[in-house]
Parts: structure tokens; C-alpha cells; sequence
């Protein structure tokens, strides 16, 4: 492990911006420092477990319990979900929301960008283990820009000789004060699959406030704005968290709430009470067909 990490220093460091390092578990994990802000990012599953603007609270939520196994996702941050959301469609006993989140990324580039922020891009490509779970070949590029905003960009390639249909999503989880104090702009009129409440569709007559449970897919119809706008009022926090998305017709808002967080081993039976996910989606309908060559971008702008 050492001299993996010497040798992605070696190749990859950024003086004073970012360095490799050996994190939980001992699994290679990146830290990013500039003016602007701060973050981390692990190799496993390609996950940015904190993201941090100068001179405010963190803006993502880690589990304090998450277990850095090499076969499990690492519970909060951003998990990156792909190439299916949720169960699998025909063979349940392959992974929830895919593999990508729990395969080993490897750095492709490390950047100091002119405004003062920092990039780093990581690769995933198919495998012997991928094609078990799914028998395509894929090049998976995910750009990471660390500044006052947190640029996410996960572009998925078809390199196989055969068109493939792949859906995602950028799974964050924000933190909150109290998240009984949060509502949710941007969703207003939407309709979204309450999988709650046996997959029935519904329609958002007004902010998302969050008092128990929630798990629902919003989707964009041709009659509600698809400016890809969010936002997080956070009463406790007296911030606002603006979530920008890109490539996605499809968003889903997650709060395990009590009973759910108690059966998670990863999740602390009271954490329910300082996150919520909004997931910048590719699921449901909104799942993406791509020819040899082609590729889809699904990507997010986090902000303050
Ligand atoms: O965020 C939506 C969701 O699909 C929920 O149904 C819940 O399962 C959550 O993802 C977490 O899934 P995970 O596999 O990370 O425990």
C-alpha cells in the first residue's frame, strides 16, 4: 500500500493542492487543500467522502460508522451509482445501484486549475468482474473539480461493439442542521414515483419537507421546468445548499428516517437527523441508450 501511494504521489501530486495518502482501512485516498476549499476523495468506488469551502461546515454527510471494506459502498458523501439504480431489473441478487461504487478507480489526471481549484479525474473500465454483473465494455471518466463549487462529471463511453442502456446517478448526501428544519426548492409541480407508497405517482404541490421516511424518484414531464435546479434551505445551518444538475431528467430525495437508519449497520440510528440525499438520476425511464463510441455526461454543480 505504501508504495502505491508513493507511487501515485510520484505521478500525480500537486504541491500544496493534493496528495495521496493512506486513509481508512488503508485504502489510497486523495486530500485536496486549496484557497477555495477542502475534500477527499477514495479510490474505492470512486467516492468523494468530504467537501468542505473555506470557512463553512461541510457540505456532505459521512456516516460515522461507514465501513471502508473492499467489497462494500462507503455509506455518505457521493456515491457514484452505475450502470443501473436501484435493484437490478432481472436478477436481484446482482448489487443495488450497480458495481461502480465498490470497484477500485484509478487516477488518469490531476490538474491546478487558473481559478484556484483543484481537478481530479479518475477511470474505471470494464473487467472480467464487471462483465459477470454486466457484459459490456465501458470507459467510465469521473472529473472532479474542487473550488467553491464541487463540479461532478461522470461520463459513461460505450467501447464494445454493441449499444448498452445504462442508468445512474450521483448519490450525495448533504448535511443538515436538523432535518426537520430543511425544505426542498426546486421540485415544486414535478411529478415523482413515491416508492413508498407502492411506486404510485404523484405530484409535488409544494416545497419537500422532510417528517419521515422519503424515497421518491422525480421526473421531469414536458410540462414541468427541467432547469436542473435544487436547493436546500437549511433553517439550523442558516445556509442554503444549491445543487446545479446536467444530463439528467430524473432526481430522487432520500431520508431513511428512523426505522430505516436503525436496520442500516453503516448508518447511526439518530443520522437521519443531519442528512438528506438529492441525487442528481439517471433511472427509472430517464436511462440512457448509447451506441459503439457514443457517450452521456451526468453531472452536478454544488454550491453555497
Ligand atoms: O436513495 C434512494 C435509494 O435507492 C433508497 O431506496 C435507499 O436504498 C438508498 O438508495 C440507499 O441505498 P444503499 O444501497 O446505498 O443502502
Amino acid at each position: 500500500m505504501a508504495n502505491q501511494i508513493e507511487a501515485l504521489n510520484a505521478q500525480f501530486a500537486l504541491a500544496d493542492q493534493l496528495r495521496f495518502q493512506t486513509g481508512e482501512n488503508g485504502l489510497p485516498r486523495v486530500q485536496i487543500t486549496n484557497r477555495l476549499a477542502t475534500a477527499e476523495v477514495y479510490l474505492h468506488g470512486g467516492h468523494i467522502t468530504a467537501f468542505q469551502p473555506q470557512g463553512s461546515e461541510p457540505v456532505l454527510w459521512m456516516s460515522p460508522l461507514a465501513q471502508f471494506q473492499h467489497d462494500k459502498a462507503i455509506r455518505g458523501g457521493v456515491p457514484i451509482i452505475w450502470p443501473w439504480f436501484g435493484p437490478h431489473a432481472i436478477d436481484k441478487h446482482k448489487p443495488q445501484h450497480g458495481f461502480a461504487r465498490t470497484m477500485e478507480w484509478r487516477v488518469s489526471a490531476t490538474k491546478a486549475l487558473p481559478d484556484g481549484s483543484t481537478q481530479l479525474q479518475l477511470q474505471l473500465n470494464d473487467t472480467p468482474v464487471t462483465h459477470a454483473l454486466w457484459p459490456h465494455a465501458f470507459e467510465l471518466s469521473l472529473s472532479i473539480t474542487v473550488g467553491t463549487e464541487l463540479n461532478i462529471e461522470l461520463t459513461s463511453r460505450n467501447t464494445g461493439e454493441k449499444t448498452f442502456t445504462a442508468g445512474g446517478a450521483l448519490h450525495s448526501y448533504f448535511a443538515v442542521g436538523d432535518v426537520r428544519k430543511i425544505h426542498i426548492d426546486g421540485l415544486l409541480g414535478r411529478h415523482y414515483i413515491d416508492q413508498l407508497d407502492g411506486n404510485r405517482i404523484k405530484q409535488q404541490s409544494d416545497a419537500v419537507y422532510i417528517r419521515e421516511e422519503v424515497d421518491r424518484i422525480y421526473f421531469d414531464t414536458e410540462d414541468t421546468c427541467t432547469e436542473g435546479i435544487c436547493a436546500i434551505f437549511d433553517a439550523q445551518l442558516l445556509r442554503q445548499i444549491y445543487i446545479k444538475r446536467n444530463g439528467s431528467h430524473s432526481t430522487v430525495v432520500w431520508n431513511p428516517w428512523k426505522d430505516k437508519a436503525r436496520a442500516m449497520t453503516d448508518f447511526p440510528d439518530d443520522g437521519y437527523q443531519q442528512m438528506v440525499c438529492i441525487e442528481t438520476a439517471n433511472a427509472v425511464d430517464d436511462v440512457r441508450h448509447l451506441a459503439p463510441g457514443e457517450t452521456h455526461t451526468l453531472s452536478q454543480i454544488i454550491g453555497l
